[in-house]
């Protein structure tokens, strides 16, 4: 096993978290779990594991709708996580957050309910080449729905946006909107979304961020940022699945219509007319997601308490090392920026390899990898290929899980290539 400097100034100690992680327990092939594929998802710690369990043990009922003392407990609960959630990301107001089903939901809900209301012939709306799916699918969508122009903004051969091109683009119409992820899950590319965010006011159009890849990995301060909503999910960031965030500015929250209609949302109801409820309860139709909330919330208590700096910290050493080891595999090729300028995902081609062959090789030795298009097709038309692997690492990464990555990769060179 090489030495390096990963552990010696880590503030976190990966080695003690990961005893946090059930999963770690059990063998993959008779190997231990090397799982290199957080970006996709994370996996959960007892602590968040256990307020579930304790939730629906002791304080479970619907919220928002008793007056009996357990429906209180609930809703005190539940309307705590969106606390939690709310100084997570600095929003100067916890009514501004709203609990989606993650940041799919999230995004969708505002590309339909504020796009169809006000987006137009002669208006642009501006993606990127790096969106993932869900930032890009739709905002292109609605863009055909309502006669707007779609454009995205192109990158560079380091994978960076080209931000010359946005006077271009301010040439094409009204830019209304810009959409854009603080991290890519392709390319570990951490974005300008402030200069972006800015460069849309001017235009008069909204910033829309996509901080699902971001969120777990790399503080957010929404009024940092400057942005107009901000989109994550639970499920990335140690928390259960079927949850996750919306953040937008009150004013603009107000002046939307609903996304979903039904119970909860309302003001009042007749025959005649329906009236909407306050925010966040306009976009809350039916029964939330609660104990997954709960445990959203007590996901985000689980990683502030490590601390999110420490975490990219930690992210970014294993990240040079991945890339020092990944240099010495032959017929490798790397994509995206400089270390310093992503968070702890690197994506990788073997030459003459499929990577989903890759992929398999690695899981012969119990090392879970990613491999596909990653949801970010613009982009592998962009990079000129149709898959890549993908290795993304978390607070619970060990370096020994790099060395077998690497291990695993030259063993596929040798058998495959
Ligand atoms: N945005 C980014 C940047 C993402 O990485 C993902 C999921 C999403 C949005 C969607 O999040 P969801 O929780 O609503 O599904 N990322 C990935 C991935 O990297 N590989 O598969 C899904």
């Amino acid at each position: 096993m090489a030495e390096m400097a990963v552990t010696a100034q880590t503030k976190l100690d990966a080695r003690k978290l990961r005893a946090d992680f059930p999963i770690f327990e059990q063998e993959v092939r008779g190997k231990p779990l090397a799982y290199l594929d957080s970006a996709v998802s994370a996996h959960k710690p007892r602590q968040v594991l256990d307020k579930l369990r304790t939730f629906y043990e002791t304080s479970y009922a619907n919220v928002h709708r008793g007056v009996y003392t357990l429906s209180e407990l609930a809703t005190a609960e539940y309307e705590g996580a969106r606390e939690k959630v709310a100084r997570f990301i600095n929003a100067p107001a916890a009514r501004e957050v709203i609990f989606t089903h993650g940041a799919t939901e999230s995004i969708n809900l505002v590309a339909y309910a504020w796009g169809l209301d006000n987006l137009g012939p002669g208006d642009v709306v501006v993606v990127t080449e790096l969106e993932h799916h869900s930032n890009f699918v739709p905002w292109q969508y609605i863009a055909k729905r309502t006669g707007a122009t779609f454009e995205a903004i192109p990158l560079d051969e380091h994978g960076e946006l080209r931000l010359d091109a946005l006077e271009d683009i301010a040439r094409v119409g009204n830019v209304k909107v810009v959409a854009n992820n603080l991290v890519s899950n392709a390319l570990g590319t951490i974005n300008p979304v402030e200069r972006l965010a800015a460069w849309a006011h001017e235009q008069g159009a909204i910033m829309v961020v996509d901080a699902a890849q971001a969120a777990p990995h790399h503080a957010i301060d929404v009024q940092q940022l400057g942005c107009d909503f901000l989109a994550f999910s639970s499920h990335k960031l140690c928390g259960p699945t079927s949850v996750g965030a919306l953040w937008g500015r009150a004013g603009l929250l107000e002046a939307m219509a609903p996304f979903n209609l039904g119970g909860h949302m309302i003001r009042s109801v007749s025959l005649e007319e329906t009236t909407w409820g306050q925010i966040p309860f306009k976009f809350e139709a039916g029964t939330q997601p609660i104990a997954e909330a709960v445990g959203f919330g007590a996901a985000i208590d689980y990683i502030t308490d490590v601390g999110v700096d420490a975490i990219e910290e930690h992210e970014r050493e294993l990240l040079v090392y991945a890339l020092e080891q990944l240099a010495e595999v032959p017929g490798l090729t790397a994509y995206g920026p400089a270390p310093e300028r992503r968070a702890g995902i690197v994506s990788f081609n073997l030459d003459g390899v499929h990577p989903h062959d890759v992929a398999q090789i690695l899981d012969m030795d119990g090392v879970a990898i990613r491999a596909g298009h990653h949801c970010c097709q613009p982009l592998m038309a962009k990079l000129g290929v149709a898959a890549t692997n993908r290795a993304s690492f978390y607070l619970y990464t060990i370096p020994e899980e790099v060395d077998r990555l690497a291990e695993g990769l030259h063993k596929a060179h040798k058998l495959l290539a």
